[in-house]
């Protein structure tokens, strides 16, 4: 399978499982699972056609991470991203490193000055442990700007984080006094 196939799959796999199943008639589960076999199958009735082969890989060499399988390989997730109400994804708290970073554009910087950083359409508010993964989020919508989010600060407040499983931070609201806007 090549890259272009990889990638197209893999946003195909990202719309249908956090945000659209019903595109193609697909059930998830309260915690985000979908039957493999199902999924091939509906993808296929859809023009969407990969083989367990060709999932097995993409999941195992996608650049994020984003999707994980079950223990015998029959049902998979998106590891994190959703926008789907009656989805959780169960992630335990923990303890975030002082400062988190999260990349932006300009024209939402003055309402995130004025209410903060919101889930917006998704279940959190995205962050990332490093500056470079911060740009590439950021770049998503033009030039990146990098806000940086003083998590150290708001954990000790009993503000609550979490890690997914591939290794984003997600906390419920960033409120503006815990943002570094320079
Ligand atoms: C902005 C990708 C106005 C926020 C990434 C962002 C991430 C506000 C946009 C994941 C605001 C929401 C999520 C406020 C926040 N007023 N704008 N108060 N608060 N915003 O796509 O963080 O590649 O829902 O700055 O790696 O960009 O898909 O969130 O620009 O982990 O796996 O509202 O998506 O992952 O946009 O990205 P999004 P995000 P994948």
């Amino acid at each position: 399978m090549n890259e272009r196939n990889t990638k197209r799959i893999s946003k195909f796999l990202s719309l249908i499982l956090r945000h659209q199943p019903e595109k193609i008639g697909l059930k998830l589960d309260i915690n985000g699972w979908a039957s493999i076999e199902e999924l091939l199958n509906k993808s296929s009735n859809n023009g969407v056609t990969f083989t367990k082969d060709e999932l097995e890989f993409i999941v195992k060499n996608n650049d994020k991470q984003r999707f994980s399988l079950n223990e015998n390989q029959t049902k998979i997730r998106a590891n994190q991203g959703h926008s789907l109400k009656n989805v959780t994804i169960v992630t335990e708290t923990k303890t975030p490193p002082p400062f988190l970073y999260h990349g932006t554009v300009a024209k939402f910087i003055p309402s995130i000055k004025e209410n903060g950083l919101q889930k917006m359409s998704r279940q959190h508010v995205h962050l990332s442990s490093d500056v470079e993964t911060a740009k590439k989020v950021g770049s998503r919508r033009g030039k990146p700007i990098i806000l940086t989010v003083q998590s150290g600060v708001m954990h000790k407040k009993n503000y609550e984080f979490f890690l997914s499983e591939n290794g984003v931070w997600l906390t419920n609201l960033v409120p503006t006094e815990f943002i570094n806007f320079e």
